[in-house]
């Protein structure tokens, strides 16, 4: 029947092909009908009479940027002179035409999906729209105000500083955080230890009309509360509005490894626009995270078609998974914090994530596609999105999904008070809500917390001093915080996902205390701001490390992408204006005159400082997968950068690789040889992620620079994949009684039928007290397919931390930074985009003795 009905509209249509073209439209997208409106648009200051032209999305600075009124922000310290951007207030205005058929449509609606901040929008002179907040979408009934042609879209941008500014003078007590914390805006435009100060405004996310008639899907809510082998029941929840009484057919097509189909009709009424729909599906495959299994997708289009068959029709991506994070049951050491996924507990193994561009419309797909990828390629797990920077964009949450990335994601608070007055409350409701409508159907969301290290700081901090707080101001402010992110937020949670995961702040305790060790997730930052050495990650290890990092430069060539030749010296004002870290260099210097000899200069700092931050981190991720199961995350920070300066990141603004995310892949493999010398004694664990035991055997050989074998042994043991299995004990006494501890190493493999599980080389001593000679690297070169290159590199003396790179072209090497065993060969592959003649004159290659 429907067939048949369906034939004779389609050939109706082809016949008419020139009057139908609209609904044509119409129909292959649903019966609500989008139109981006990102051209023509243009800017100015307040008060000026030039108007110059913007992008949208973009934001002030680099429209600015793009019509050459300021130098590019990132370079040198053009920061400073840039500040005066954000007292001023920006105005933006676009032109358009409306088509007929369009505003015949029952409804039309402007939707904002962000703008940055406080935005006066006008539309034909009427002000339709005061926003403020950038984390918000905004919806606004527009059809009264449009006409055919000529439509003025004007948004007036006022001054972020100056309106935290007022906001704050209304408090009789000023708030950690100062002005930011009024501003529900993106916290680390501020300046951050990472990143510049620009406080940017403007229409940072897509502009929209969307015009409908009749009825429309609002949102769709999809979860699988029954989740067994042989069947899975999908409970679909969807808000759909409509003007009068509507039967409604849905149509639900499931696609994954077979394609199943489901209808339904249900009658919708204005007032409650709820509907509820459940099905079953056959065998559900899991989606499951990185290294435990596939993170396999059912693609669900659900199709809604009223008498007129008129339809409308949404896609999700959806994946079956159970996640539970367990942190209120008691043990006998505290409160455990780890992740239950599919009824397994899986080790969390990732980082922390901050946005991946100071200006957050130049953050492309393909970024985002590059970042996470590296993240999967390092064995990475999970990520978690900070509570300073923004909810990021779906495509990220997509490729989450896709890449099997589980994400942490805090609510956009950090590291300060804010306030507690009913508008801004109910502004965090409804932030809270778009956000969680948006993102809960992701399989990736593992969990939400309130904010970072706000409880931390109001409890170690010494802000109650610091800002000369009275017993009542304390109150005050303590309460504020309380009903924000115990009630308010969670609350809002709980209505829009009920199924949700949640923790108020991150870290649960401060790392001055010990409970920090014991319950909760912890940020341990002993290392680094506690100035403690590297060896402390091992005695200070919580049940879910979610921040813990050390600094590195960037690598040589993103560096010159802000610092001139005659810049590149630690004591430029560029350099400097690119370390945000207060005594940033002294901490780095301090531990590096532990770790290593004085670099002779600029450039050997520069990779020395990515080889110390590596040792610090690669420490720290084994001490705590060697802790399992009493630490069950180990979440570095960070990821990412904004800006091309030093910081805490593994991957630079630019893309490059430090050293640490290397060893962070290495670090973060299925099993990991964890050797630890501990006063007399010298042990052995091996940590497993694997699903189950196994056995394998532990072999390991002494070896001296020039490549003799001083000895060997091995270990037969069952490895246990729910707790660290130690494997080998002995005096370390006897451990470097036949060898030169300045001039050997060992080399660890564990083996199982002859497979290597993991492999890792020990040094009896720091770098420092090596006794390196200046190796000669042979190598070799051979074009694969398409570009493809391989190096194979060997050496007859020990080649410690081997870097490669290539002359005035870019090339990432498979492996990098690592260190070239005596007598054996290594292969490494690039695609350096240059000729095999050029590859051979151009390849460079160093190590750690030609750093002093
Ligand atoms: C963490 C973060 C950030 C900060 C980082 C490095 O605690 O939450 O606030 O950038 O430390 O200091």
């Amino acid at each position: 029947m429907r067939t048949t009905h369906n034939k004779k509209i389609l050939k109706f249509i082809l016949c008419n092909l020139r009057i139908f073209s609209l609904l044509f439209f119409i129909s292959a997208n649903g019966q609500t009908v989008t139109t981006e409106l990102h051209s023509n648009w243009r800017f100015r200051k307040t008060g000026d009479k030039e108007w110059m032209n913007a992008s949208v999305p973009g934001t002030v600075h680099t429209d600015l940027l793009n019509n050459k009124k300021i130098p590019d922000p990132f370079f040198g310290d053009n920061e400073k002179e840039l500040q005066w951007i954000d007292t001023c207030s920006w105005e933006y205005e676009t032109w358009f035409d409306m088509n007929d058929s369009v505003l015949q449509a029952n409804h039309c609606e402007i939707s904002f999906e962000g703008l940055d901040t406080y935005a006066n929008v006008y539309l034909n002179d009427s002000l339709i729209l005061a926003a403020d907040n950038m984390f918000r979408t905004w919806n606004v009934d527009c059809k009264k105000f449009l006409k055919p042609e000529r439509n003025h879209l004007f948004i007036r941008f006022e001054s972020a500083t100056k309106k935290g500014k007022e906001e704050a003078k209304k408090l009789p007590y000023t708030l950690p955080g100062d002005e930011r914390v009024f501003t529900r805006k993106a916290q680390y435009q501020y300046g951050w230890d990472w990143g510049p100060r620009f406080l940017g405004c403007g229409i940072w996310r897509p502009v929209r009309f969307n015009t409908w008639n009749f009825f429309r899907i609002d949102n769709i809510d999809v979860t699988n509360e029954e989740l067994a082998d042989s069947v899975a029941t999908i409970i679909t929840q969807m808000v759909i509005t409509v003007d009068k009484p509507t039967s409604i057919f849905f149509k639900i097509v499931v696609e994954g490894e077979r394609r199943d189909s489901f209808y339904f009709t249900r009658s919708i009424q204005p007032e409650e626009g709820i509907t509820n729909l459940l099905f079953d599906i056959r065998n559900p495959r899991r989606w499951s995270c990185n290294g435990t299994g596939d993170a396999n997708l059912y693609r669900i289009t659900f199709q809604a078609t009223n008498a007129l068959q008129q339809s409308e029709v949404r896609t999700i991506n959806y994946g079956f998974r159970k996640v539970v994070l367990i942190q209120n049951v008691d043990s006998t050491i505290g409160r455990p914090f780890y992740v239950w996924l599919n009824g397994h507990p899986v080790f969390m193994k990732g980082a922390n994530w901050i946005p991946a561009d100071h200006f957050l419309p130049r953050v492309t797909k393909d970024k985002y596609r590059k970042l996470l990828t590296d993240a999967k390629d390092a064995n990475i797990n999970m990520l978690r999105v900070w509570g300073g920077g923004v909810y990021e964009d779906d495509a990220f949450y997509d490729l989450c999904d896709s890449l099997g990335i589980l994400i942490w994601q805090d609510f956009m608070f950090a590291n300060a008070m804010y306030p507690g007055d009913s508008a801004f409350l109910k502004n965090v409701e409804q932030e809270v809500k778009d956000n969680v409508t948006r993102l809960r159907c992701h399989p990736c969301i593992t969990l939400w917390c309130g904010n970072n290290e706000i409880d931390e700081g109001w409890k170690n901090w010494d802000w109650q001093k610091q800002y000369n707080y009275t017993a009542d101001d304390s109150l005050k402010i303590w309460n504020d915080y309380y009903k924000l992110f115990y009630s308010v937020i969670p609350e809002a949670l709980g209505k829009t996902d009920p199924l949700h995961q949640y923790t108020e702040s991150s870290p649960r305790v401060g790392w001055g205390h010990k409970e920090s060790y014991e319950r909760g997730d912890s940020h341990y930052w002993g290392v680094w701001w506690g100035k403690e050495p590297f060896d402390s990650y091992r005695k200070k290890t919580g049940r879910f490390v979610s921040e813990y990092g050390f600094q590195a430069m960037p690598s040589m060539k993103t560096i010159a992408t802000f610092a001139t030749a005659d810049q590149r010296s630690l004591k430029s004002a560029s350099i400097k204006n690119h370390q945000k870290s207060p005594a940033g260099f002294e901490t780095i210097d301090h531990y590096m005159s532990d770790w290593y000899k004085q670099p002779k200069d600029f450039e050997s700092y520069v990779y020395v400082s990515q080889l110390l931050q590596a040792e610090g981190i690669r420490i720290a991720i084994e001490a705590h997968r060697g802790a399992k199961p009493h630490c069950m995350g180990s979440l570095f920070w960070q990821l990412d950068d904004c800006w091309p300066g030093t910081s805490w990141s593994s991957i630079d603004y630019d893309g490059r690789w430090k050293a640490l995310h290397y060893a962070v892949k290495e670090s973060f493999q299925k099993y990991i040889i964890c050797p630890e010398h501990e006063g007399e004694m010298f042990n052995i664990k091996i940590a497993s992620d694997d699903t189950g035991f196994t056995n394998a055997t532990l072999r390991f050989r002494a070896i001296d620079f020039a490549g003799n074998v001083l000895w060997r042994d091995s270990a037969y043991s069952y490895i246990s994949n729910v707790r660290t299995t130690a494997v080998y004990k002995m005096k370390y006494d006897d451990l470097v009684y036949a060898v030169n501890p300045a001039r050997a190493f060992l080399k660890m493999e564990l083996v199982k039928n002859e497979k290597v599980l993991g492999e890792k080389i020990y040094y009896f001593n720091k770098p420092k007290d090596l006794l390196l000679d200046k190796p000669d690297v042979k190598f070799t070169v051979e074009e694969k397919n398409n570009g493809d290159f391989v190096l194979t590199l060997s050496a007859n003396t020990l080649v410690k931390n081997l870097f490669l790179d290539i002359k005035d072209a870019d090339a990432h090497f498979s492996d990098n930074y690592f260190d070239l065993l005596p007598h054996e060969s290594k292969v490494v592959s690039f695609h350096p985009g240059i000729t095999i003649d050029e590859v051979r004159r151009k390849v460079i290659i160093r190590s750690l003795a030609d750093t002093y």
